[in-house]
């Protein structure tokens, strides 16, 4: 599932550490996957259908959708907002541009996301939702990381309000830990979050992503946090893979959603793991022998290159 306008969602720039540096939240991540699919037979391609708002509501307050969208419509065509790093705003860092398409933007990743899971069947085990921007920072009430509304947890929620779903497993496999997909489901057992991700004393989030952060109430035991030291390979990796996998094998979801993150690849300029093409397959291949009827959810992956022989390797071994 694709939709050709994402390209048209071009943040240029994000402060770091007080400077403007190029934001690598760039079209080309995702259109040098979909081309690189498409030339390996993987051309199966479908637009998405609209969903109405109120799936969004579903995850996100009335609060922080309606600001999103009056910022949007606050800027002129090409104008960036980026929210003062220490002013009260309801998105959580320098690195996420608003513009005046950055809404509608958000809005058709989530439609697309919404169309893959309403493909899910019986007949349709594996769907992938190719788009950006990605989702899983966004908390309920603030944007960050790149992320404005979180796709995999209105997926998540839709699955569980609209097809009954007993369980839904989120296998996040993002270089960073999803903070916003863990914050939204860390009071429920109804979604098992599972994450493996750069070890946030080091990388960004910085705020999340610790063992300890094992969810609240009867979410508690529901949220599983994996972190991995810097230049993390294959051997660490590995071990972490077959553990989530152990946790999510003894759950029993009736969908696993995966938010896959390519920014793991040992090229990745924004990433701190050291995983090769092949170690792709092997994810993949793992995650196909679940039998778990699968939506998979783009999330980073900052290097187009790398990006494209990953998702060949990865969908050719899970399919
Ligand atoms: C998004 B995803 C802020 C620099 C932060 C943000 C990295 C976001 C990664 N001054 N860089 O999980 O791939
Ligand atoms: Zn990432």
């Amino acid at each position: 599932m694709y939709d050709p306008k994402h390209v048209v969602h071009r943040p240029t720039k994000e402060i770091d550490k007080g400077k403007f540096i190029e934001n690598p939240e760039k079209p080309e991540r995702i259109e040098a996957i979909k081309d690189a699919l498409i030339m390996n037979g993987f051309d199966n391609i479908h637009s998405p259908n609209n969903f109405p708002m109120s799936y969004v509501y579903l995850v996100h307050s009335e609060r922080y959708v309606n600001w999103l969208k009056n910022k949007s419509a606050s800027l002129q065509p090409g104008e960036e907002y980026i929210t003062e790093l220490f002013g009260y705003d309801l998105c959580f860092d320098t690195g996420t541009p608003i513009s005046n398409i950055t809404f509608e933007s958000a809005k058709r990743a989530v439609d697309v996301c919404l169309t893959a899971a309403s493909l899910l069947s019986g007949k349709t085990n594996l769907v992938y939702a190719l788009v950006r921007p990605p989702g899983h920072h966004a908390t309920r009430e603030a944007c960050g990381g790149y992320c404005y509304f979180n796709n995999a947890a209105i997926a998540a929620s839709y699955f569980l309000v609209k097809e009954n779903a007993d369980g839904v497993a989120i296998l996040d496999l993002d270089f960073h830990h999803g903070n916003g997909t863990q914050d939204i489901f860390y009071d429920t057992d109804e979604v098992l979050y599972v994450s493996i991700h750069g070890d946030p004393d080091t990388f960004y989030p910085w705020i999340s992503g610790r063992e300890n952060e094992i969810g609240e109430g009867p979410g508690e035991g529901f949220n599983i946090n994996l972190p991995l030291p810097a230049k993390s390979d294959w051997r660490k990796y590995s071990e972490a893979l077959d553990q989530a996998l152990r946790e999510i094998k003894n759950y029993y979801p009736d969908v696993l959603i995966v938010s896959l993150g390519f920014d793991t690849h040992a090229d990745d300029p924004v990433g701190g793991f050291l995983l090769k093409d092949d170690d792709f397959a092997r994810i993949g291949k793992a995650i196909g022998k679940l039998k778990i009827p699968t939506l998979i959810i783009q999330e980073g992956g900052y290097n187009p290159v790398a990006n494209a022989s990953t998702a060949v390797k990865f969908f050719t071994a899970i399919a």
